[in-house]
């Protein structure tokens, strides 16, 4: 990244898949150290400081969220992963450990939350 006066940030929830896309991209890209992250914990004050801090500006809050421009506010992990690839000239399908991920261990945790889900529902109306 060559612009000098703002650095991008990035509000990252520990432990949540969509979040751990952009951590990988990040690292991928080589952009990491480019921007500020804020790690929290799910529960925790700081998540309650950064919830505070975003209300503002986005309708709904969700994680991965980031401010890639100065006043603008980003909550898609694939429009995240997309800004960054794109700075760095890379494209998200060809980054190696970022695609063995999202079609990996991401995608099957999607397949088994959603199966989880509709086991819940069926058990409960049993
Ligand atoms: N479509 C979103 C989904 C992100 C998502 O569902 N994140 C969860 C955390 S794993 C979330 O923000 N849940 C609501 C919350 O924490 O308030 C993306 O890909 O970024």
């Amino acid at each position: 990244m060559t612009r000098k006066t703002f650095k991008p940030v990035v509000y990252l929830k520990e432990n949540c898949p969509f979040c751990l896309k952009v951590r990988i991209a990040l690292l991928e890209t080589g952009l990491a150290l480019q921007v500020d992250t804020r790690d929290f914990a799910a529960g925790s004050d700081e998540e309650q400081k950064i919830r505070a801090e975003l209300q503002p500006h986005m309708e709904k809050i969700s994680f991965p969220a980031a401010q890639l421009e100065p006043g603008g506010y980003v909550s898609e992990s694939d429009d995240i992963v997309a800004f960054f690839a794109a700075i760095a000239g890379r494209d998200p399908k060809e980054m190696t450990v970022y695609r063995n991920y999202v079609d990996g261990v991401f995608s099957m945790s999607m397949q088994l939350w959603k199966e989880n889900m509709e086991l819940k529902k069926a058990a409960s109306s049993a």
